[in-house]
């Protein structure tokens, strides 16, 4: 008889879905339990019933022939994919030996953990970092992602507030502005679409027409870089036409005055026009719609932070919102990132106080340089699991170069054979979200949830806290920490003391039960839990200041970029695709037929010149050149190319893929990442 198991889906996607697998057992023995179906759980207040394209066939993902089954070591050169099945107790022993190598001969520090989000469960993902922790490893700053965007909202409304999605059915205007929610966070769109039904517009403003602003009322297609101008010209014009909440301003905000006098009269739609290559009408025609509306909610993405003014865009996004006091209407705000509202004790489960003095520190985002440059001592031992660097990190061909030299030692803990587990010494194998229990917590709402394991795990694939088990028994370390269960550590995560976490009771989240954090539904006051130094919002940092940074709001330019010293007109975002996440996904012909077969090149007419849809064209900058297939269409800007997605560089043309042109410039603020902020020459091929 074919059961139900509850689960939950690991990738790194807001949604955190509450999934319902089917499983088969054929036959007496458990080992031949079969997932058959992945379907989206009806009784999750967000999930609601449905999964993503990308996961609803999921048991593809699962069963793929693709599937990493045993440990494998190399047998050929680095990144050629030659390798040999070896067995679990020799891939540890291998492991725990060059570990201890490279802590004898050259220092913890020459040690790298190379982590990020492939596994969104709590415990899998993290705690890994414990065993680094204690061998004195050179510390990862994960900054490959959310940083700038993080930081921006920060330093003006503070960490740990945010607007519930779900309450997005009582806005009456939802500005999307650099986020792809149908996406990248398509279980908002039904709230959305709710409070369409009863009246609200949806006006999405990014540089290209993506997914969601083909199914907007309104398209405003902005200059990449130059959010904050627009979000300054709207406050002046709503100043001008006094339509601000005077009331809130005066309440609930600090540094208005100073706005006013310093910031905003430089930003009339004229001048903003210039900057962002909007039409003034189109500006003017905005700040009406936001003035008229008694409960505008502004959904920010992430991937506007990526610019290297972008914390700088998410803070003025934030004062837009504030000048109208939208904040404390039902409906209205800004709807970011609820992760940080998940105080749990992750402490527990990374282990800090095992640190060693002070290991010095890797931005994820420089690790081509890092393998390829830093000495004393220089990385001889690389350990990467849940990321794929030779896909995903900047400066690709600096990665790969790194990833090849004959010195360094590298284990990668993998479910596929990406292009960085072909650089692999051992490859161990790793299983799918379907194949072993963890806690979850999500970015895109605000509900734990504990999965079970729904099958066993597929050939010899092991958790990473598996894993973590084994390396720490063969170094010798014999805390109980390491026997801990993934039971016992998600029990450890929830035993927080955050008001938060209030009421939220252990033994049902084990128990499997959606659990909603203790955060009461939004009312009128809700702006009280602004969580900044001054507990109002600021469009004045004094923390900013005592950081020598621009303390007050403005739009200072786009930011400085190596790229511009050669002949590189052109912009070039890279956003992600429909049907991978990140990388993941990318190993489905499936997948990559959906989106074009090969990597895509959105270009305008304007700026093709003899470029003509299905030429092959090459980009290229300072950092290499890539070959893409052309799509012209006034779906993008003049002036800013878009290639959606990260491919596998081996699905690329020369297998290259387009993250040999990104840099790793980091943001204004926070020191985030700035995929989206690269200049480019362009020619056909
Ligand atoms: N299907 C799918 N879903 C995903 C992912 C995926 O790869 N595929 N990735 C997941 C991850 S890790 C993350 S962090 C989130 C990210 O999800 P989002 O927060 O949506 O971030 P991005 O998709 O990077 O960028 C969102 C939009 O910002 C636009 N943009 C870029 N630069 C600018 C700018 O300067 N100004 C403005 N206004 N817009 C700009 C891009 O064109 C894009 O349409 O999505 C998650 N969900
Ligand atoms: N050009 C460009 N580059 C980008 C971005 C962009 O927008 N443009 N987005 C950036 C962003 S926002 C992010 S977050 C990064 C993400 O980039 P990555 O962190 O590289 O994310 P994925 O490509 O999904 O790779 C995750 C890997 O983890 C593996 N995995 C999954 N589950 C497990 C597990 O349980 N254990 C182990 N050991 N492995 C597992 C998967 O098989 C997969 O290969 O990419 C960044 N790179
Ligand atoms: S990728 Fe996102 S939308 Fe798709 S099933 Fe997973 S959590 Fe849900
Ligand atoms: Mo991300």
């Amino acid at each position: 008889m074919p059961r139900l198991v509850k689960t939950v889906c690991s990738h790194d996607c807001p949604d955190a879905c509450s999934v319902l697998v089917t499983v088969e057992d054929d036959g007496n023995s458990p080992g031949d339990a079969r997932a058959v179906q992945f379907r989206g759980d009806p009784d999750h207040p967000v999930t609601r019933g449905f999964l993503c394209g990308k996961v609803n066939t999921y048991e593809q993902q699962v069963y793929s022939s693709d599937r990493v089954l045993h440990p494998l070591r190399r047998c050929g050169a680095k990144g050629e994919g030659a390798f040999e099945r070896i067995g679990w107790e020799e891939a540890i022993a291998a492991t725990a030996g060059r570990i201890s190598l490279a802590e004898e001969e050259t220092g913890g520090e020459s040690i790298l953990q190379y982590t990020y989000a492939g596994t969104m469960g709590l415990v899998n993902r993290n705690c890994p970092s414990a065993l680094f922790n204690r061998l004195g490893a050179t510390r990862l700053r994960q900054n490959i992602c959310y940083y700038g965007a993080d930081e921006g909202y920060r330093v003006t409304v503070g960490s740990g507030y945010c607007v519930d999605p779900e309450d997005a059915v009582h806005s009456d205007l939802v500005l999307v502005w650099g986020a792809n929610v149908v996406t990248t966070q398509v279980h908002l769109m039904p709230f959305i679409d709710e409070a369409r039904k009863k009246g609200a517009r949806m006006i999405v403003i990014d540089p290209y027409r993506n997914r969601t602003a083909r199914v907007a009322d309104e398209w405003i297609g902005i200059r990449p870089g130059t959010d904050a101008a627009l979000a300054l010209s709207l406050a002046h014009i709503l100043e001008r036409d006094e339509l601000l909440d005077r009331d809130f301003i005066e309440r609930r905000t600090i540094g208005f005055k100073r706005l006013s006098r310093e910031v905003l009269p430089r930003f009339a739609p004229a001048q903003a026009a210039k900057i962002t290559g909007l039409a003034e009408e189109e500006i003017e025609g905005l700040a009406r719609q936001i003035g008229a509306a008694s409960a505008p909610l502004i959904k920010v993405g992430i991937g506007i932070g990526r610019s290297t003014a972008g914390g700088g865009a998410v803070r003025a996004i934030c004062a837009l919102a504030g000048v109208t006091g939208s904040y404390e209407a039902l409906g209205g705000g800004i709807q970011y990132d609820t992760g940080c509202e998940f105080e749990l004790n992750l402490d527990a489960v990374t282990r800090p106080d095992w640190l060693r003095g002070k290991p010095r520190v890797l931005n994820m985002t420089d690790i081509g340089p890092a393998l390829c440059e830093w000495q004393e001592p220089p990385i001889r031992f690389l350990y990467v699991h849940g990321t794929n660097p030779a896909a995903t990190a900047p400066l690709q061909t600096k990665v790969r170069e790194g990833l090849s030299r004959e010195d360094l030692f590298t284990v990668v803990h993998e479910r596929f054979l990406t292009d960085t587990a072909r650089y692999a010494d051992i490859v161990l194998p790793a299983p799918t979200f379907a194949e072993y229990a963890d806690l979850y917590k999500a970015y895109g709402h605000l509900y734990l949830q504990y999965a079970e394991q729904a099958i066993p795990p597929r050939g010899e694939s092991r958790s990473n806290l598996e894993v973590v088990q084994a390396l720490a028994k063969k170094l010798g370390y014999d805390d109980p920490w390491f026997s801990r269960d993934t039971r016992e550590h998600a029990r450890a995560l929830l035993d927080g003391s955050h008001p938060n976490l209030e009421g939220v009771d252990a033994d049902r989240v084990l128990a499997g039960e959606t659990t909603r954090l203790n955060i009461p539904r939004k009312t009128a006051g809700f702006a009280e839990r602004f969580n900044t130094p001054s507990g109002k919002l600021e469009f004045y940092s004094t923390e900013l200041e005592e950081q020598g940074l621009p303390a007050l709001i403005d739009f200072t330019g786009e930011g400085e970029s190596e790229e511009e010293a050669g002949d590189c007109p052109l912009r070039l975002i890279t956003p992600p695709a429909h049907s991978f996440l990140n990388s993941s996904f990318g190993n489905l012909e499936k997948a990559r037929r959906r989106e074009g077969g090969r990597p895509v090149l959105m270009i305008h007419p304007d700026d093709s010149g003899e470029i003509e849809s299905g030429d092959e064209v090459e980009i290229s900058n300072c950092h290499g050149s890539v070959r893409l297939q052309a799509q012209v269409t006034t779906d993008t800007n003049k002036g800013t190319l878009v290639a959606e997605g990260t491919w596998w560089p081996s699905h690329g043309i020369e297998r290259r893929g387009i993250n040999t042109l990104t840099s790793n410039r980091l943001t204004d603020l926070g020191g985030g990442s700035t995929f989206h902020d690269n200049r480019v020459a362009l020619k056909k091929i």
